[in-house]
């Protein structure tokens, strides 16, 4: 059972993230995501339009996820890779070269992919020229 481990916010689930997902899932056989919390978004300089929660939520929906557990800090990773005996990391390409995967190659594959051109949460964002929620952080109802 070839392990496979990525992270991200994943705000505003788009074909993107559902292309990651979906070839990060074909070169294994079990894929995790570490979804960004509110409070590492905000470390991260992000703030997303879903909580962590619903963002967990509409991961948990896709196909090619079969666990999703909260990225809290850059410093975990190594842990997640040796907790969850993860063989390979996938990210992004945009990704590609920085330290905080690098540093995994020691003990995993890791494994960038080209992003999917024309699709990014700030785009749909400033296409759909949303207003800052009223609300705060918007969720779907707990019903
Ligand atoms: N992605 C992609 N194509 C896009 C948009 C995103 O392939 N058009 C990929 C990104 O490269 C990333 C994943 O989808 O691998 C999630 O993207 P984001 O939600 O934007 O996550 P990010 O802010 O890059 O957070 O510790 C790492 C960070 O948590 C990654």
């Amino acid at each position: 059972m070839k392990r496979i481990l990525t992270y991200g916010t994943f705000d505003l689930l788009h074909y993107g993230h559902i292309e990651i997902l979906r070839r990060a899932k074909a070169l294994g056989d079990y894929l995790i995501v570490a979804v960004s919390t509110d409070e590492f978004n905000a470390i991260k300089g992000k703030k997303a339009y879903h909580n962590y929660e619903t963002r967990k939520k509409m991961l948990e929906a896709v196909r090619y996820v079969d666990l999703v557990i909260p990225e809290n800090n850059w410093e975990q990773k190594k842990n997640d890779v040796t907790e969850y005996k993860v063989d390979t990391v996938v990210m992004g390409s945009d990704w590609e070269g920085n330290k905080n995967f690098e540093s995994l190659k020691e003990i995993c594959e890791v494994v960038y992919l080209p992003r999917t051109e024309g699709i990014s949460t700030t785009k749909i964002k400033n296409d759909l020229n949303l207003q800052e929620p009223i609300n705060g952080l918007n969720q779907i109802p707990n019903n």
